[in-house]
């Protein structure tokens, strides 16, 4: 029987695909013996050379199985493809909703893939030394679900496919990072995977680097579709993905030529071969449906020199009769008829959710391929030396060295006791990252082309790049989203801490990337700068106004805005001792005093909010609450309501998200019973109320900045403590 796609299907530059879909074989009733042909996908002898070279140490084992691995038959591929196709369209239709065309039009690659190359165990989802695989475009989420199942992880049962996009199920409808294990990153903003993918190949080369590919040598694979190809982010990821000559990166691209609209034809005229060429990555277009094609590719992808995309050809839905081939296939049950015809034409007898033991068994057989591998790498972690192994294994269980962390903040605070310093929160943030890159080395900094001015780069600090991949600072160029993405990645290989730079501002550029840190709970530490009108002269267009509120609007990403030298290094040791939690620090490009004196051991910033200066008596008339650069306002403010006999009392705030998280008692301790409550900060209000009440008064800004040296801007915009003073009177009179 042959399956021929009933309506043209485009490539990227609307030309009608040269590709025949192959025919498919149908083997009803005939058995099939794909047990034994796809469990030799590495032979044996193969595994076993593999294995006792990797004990010995004479040899790496580079892939999974890969060079040397038979295919199985076209008639054994087809149906193993088929069952992802099966499952895809059976869910989607159980939950009236979902994207069955991808997975059913990538099912050949995923097939290959995951039978013949990707190196993993699917009895341990999270074995370090891994391939990892993104699918960036998670809306065809259904491809990975279907994959678990198949390759037997544990916690995708038949049950959790059926529950497909229910409340509660491991099968949601994108895909997310920990949630459903075997899920590598959370998808589906498209362009998003892609870019954490080349974060988790830098993840890779550097650890390489560092311990050895021994211990560290794995691929990265990507599949990515139009959208993600499309989005902006995409030419970000790619270009530095290229520059890095990241080698063991492949995409493996669902050239289908469709999108919701339909074709891509009607949007975009890219050549994406020529693209990613352009970029320094070695590109080919292949026929998505043959095994074979599929195969080669990736064999010669896994020797190039840099990274590789694979173009595959394909047809979205494949074997939907009448919605193959076309946007009607994307996103939307396919309908019982056309289900109903799809199973006739692709041979699929089998009752919906259900594989049938021939075909069940060699994917299951391909889940447990990688398990020697593992076996073997624990073996040669085992070997490593008793130092660098617990170090190793430190980095990648997310650890920090407590003790050296405790010294590294210590010291550095003692110096600012000792010596205090009125300096810029972005210069202070540099002096306590001597320290703590000195007492981490698994944090890799960076900065978007703004190394000067966000402080990212200590003195000392090598730089990561494709001749050094052990470096520890990343010149990402102008690329902010792609930026905080690749931290992401970064992150989420395990191993590393990466911390960025860009100018607060600018966080509106990383925004996408920043929300799925959050939503993912890494541990990512972005360092942004010139956090408000404070930074002058270069005017409204880089003065951030409403960026601390989008940001605190963020669940679960700590908002850090230091008032001074010794709450930047507690800040800073905050965010990286929130191990599950992504953080900004918003710093000041000008100076600021050190308002805190004297050595205080215990990090006064943990509790998001404190007293910094109590009231002159026991019975505060107003508490002035403040951020950042504005609390220096707020101690003037104190005095100036001292003069009028008013007492007061200052709060800093430096993480709103930590005091409001603290327990109701401290919480209502820290904000205070004074009458009137008066906060002041260079951005909008919105958020303050939680703090101040609705009754409280707000100095602050409520638009745009303007252009102009920033000792004059505070009071063109009434940010001063007279202001402050004035209006904590206004509210008592
Ligand atoms: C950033 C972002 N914008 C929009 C969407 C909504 N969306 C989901 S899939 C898709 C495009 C579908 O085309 P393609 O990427 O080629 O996937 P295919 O149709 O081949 O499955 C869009 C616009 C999204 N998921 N992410």
């Amino acid at each position: 029987m042959t399956l021929v796609a009933r309506r043209p299907a485009f490539d990227s530059k609307g030309r009608h695909h040269a590709i025949c879909p192959q025919p498919f074989s149908l083997h009803r009733g005939k058995s099939l013996t794909l047990l034994p042909r796809l469990a030799s996908s590495m032979t044996m002898p193969d595994r076993v050379g593999a294995v006792s070279a990797a004990l010995a140490h004479t040899s790496r084992v580079t892939s999974a199985t890969g060079a040397g691995s038979k295919p199985a038959t076209r008639a054994e591929h087809d149906q193993m493809a088929n069952a992802i196709r099966a499952l895809a369209m059976d869910a989607v239709e159980q939950a009236k909703s979902g994207h069955p065309g991808l997975p059913m039009g990538v099912a050949d690659i995923a097939t290959v893939l995951f039978t013949r190359f990707l190196k993993f165990d699917a009895s341990n989802p999270i074995w370090p030394d891994r391939d990892r695989f993104v699918l960036s475009a998670g809306h065809g989420s259904m491809l990975l679900y279907a994959l678990l199942y198949l390759l037997g992880y544990e916690k995708m049962t038949i049950e959790e496919i059926k529950r497909f996009r229910q409340l509660g199920s491991l099968t949601p409808g994108h895909p997310e990072h920990g949630h459903t294990p075997g899920v590598e990153t959370t998808t589906g903003p498209l362009g998003q995977g892609l870019a954490d993918a080349v974060g988790m190949a830098i993840a890779e080369r550097h650890l390489a680097a560092v311990f050895g590919e021994d211990v560290v040598d794995h691929t990265t694979y990507v599949l990515a579709s139009d959208g993600d190809l499309m989005e902006g982010i995409s030419q970000e990821a790619i270009a530095l993905g290229g520059h890095l000559k990241l080698k063991k990166l492949i995409v493996l691209y669902d050239d289908n030529g469709i999108s919701i609209d339909g074709p891509v034809a009607l949007t975009d005229s890219v050549d994406q071969v020529k693209r990613f060429e352009s970029a320094g990555w070695a590109a080919t277009r292949i026929d998505g449906h043959d095994p074979a094609a599929i195969a080669a590719a990736i064999e010669t992808a896994k020797k190039s020199d840099g990274p590789s995309l694979i173009a595959c050809r394909t047809i979205i839905g494949f074997g939907a009769p009448t919605k193959g081939g076309t946007e009607k296939s994307h996103g939307s049950a396919l309908g019982a008829e056309e289900i109903g015809a799809a199973r006739r034409k692709l041979g699929w007898s089998a009752p919906p959710f259900e594989i049938p033991g021939s075909i069940l068994d060699p994917w299951r057989a391909a889940g447990a391929r990688g398990q020697p591998l593992r076996l073997a790498w624990q073996q040669r972690v085992a070997a490593m030396p008793a130092d660098q192994r617990a170090e190793f294994e430190r980095r990648i269980r997310g650890e920090l060295p407590a003790k050296k962390l405790a010294t590294a903040v210590r010291e550095v605070k003692e110096k600012l006791a000792q010596a205090p310093k009125e300096i810029a929160t972005r210069a202070a943030s540099e002096l306590a990252l001597g320290a703590l890159t000195v007492a981490l080395p698994e944090m890799i900094g960076g900065s978007a082309d703004l190394t000067g001015s966000n402080n990212t780069l200590v003195r000392g600090m090598k730089i990561l790049n494709a001749a050094d991949y052990a470096g520890r600072f990343i010149h990402y160029g102008v690329r902010e989203h792609g930026m905080a993405a690749a931290m992401n990645g970064m992150a989420l290989h395990g191993g590393i801490i990466p911390y960025s730079g860009t100018f607060l501002v600018f966080s509106d550029y990383c925004r996408p990337a920043i929300r799925l840190a959050a939503l993912m709970s890494q541990r990512v530490i972005h360092v942004m700068t010139h956090d408000s009108i404070g930074l002058g002269e270069d005017g409204p267009t880089h003065q951030p106004v409403e960026q601390l509120a989008a940001l605190r609007a963020i669940p679960g990403l700590k908002v850090f805005r230091p008032c001074d030298a010794v709450e930047t290094i507690e800040c800073w040791q905050l965010a990286l001792e929130g191990k599950d939690a992504p953080s900004v620090l918003a710093l000041t490009r000008q100076n600021v005093p050190q308002l805190r004196q004297g050595f205080d051991e215990h990090n006064r910033c943990a509790a998001g909010a404190y007293e910094l200066i109590a009231a002159d008596d026991d019975d505060a008339a107003v508490s002035l609450f403040a951020t950042g650069s504005e609390v220096a306002i707020a101690v003037a403010a104190k005095k100036l309501l001292a003069e009028r006999h008013i007492s007061a009392r200052v709060v800093s705030v430096p993480c709103f998200e930590l005091l409001l998280a603290a327990p109701e008692g401290k919480r209502a301790a820290v904000i205070g019973n004074a009458t009137v409550n008066v906060a002041v900060e260079a951005g909008i209000r919105q958020g303050w109320d939680a703090i101040i009440g609705s009754q409280g008064a707000f100095v602050g800004m409520t638009g745009f900045g303007a252009s102009a040296p920033y000792k004059n801007l505070y009071p063109h915009f009434g940010i001063t403590a007279e202001a402050l003073a004035e209006a904590a009177l206004g509210r008592l009179r």
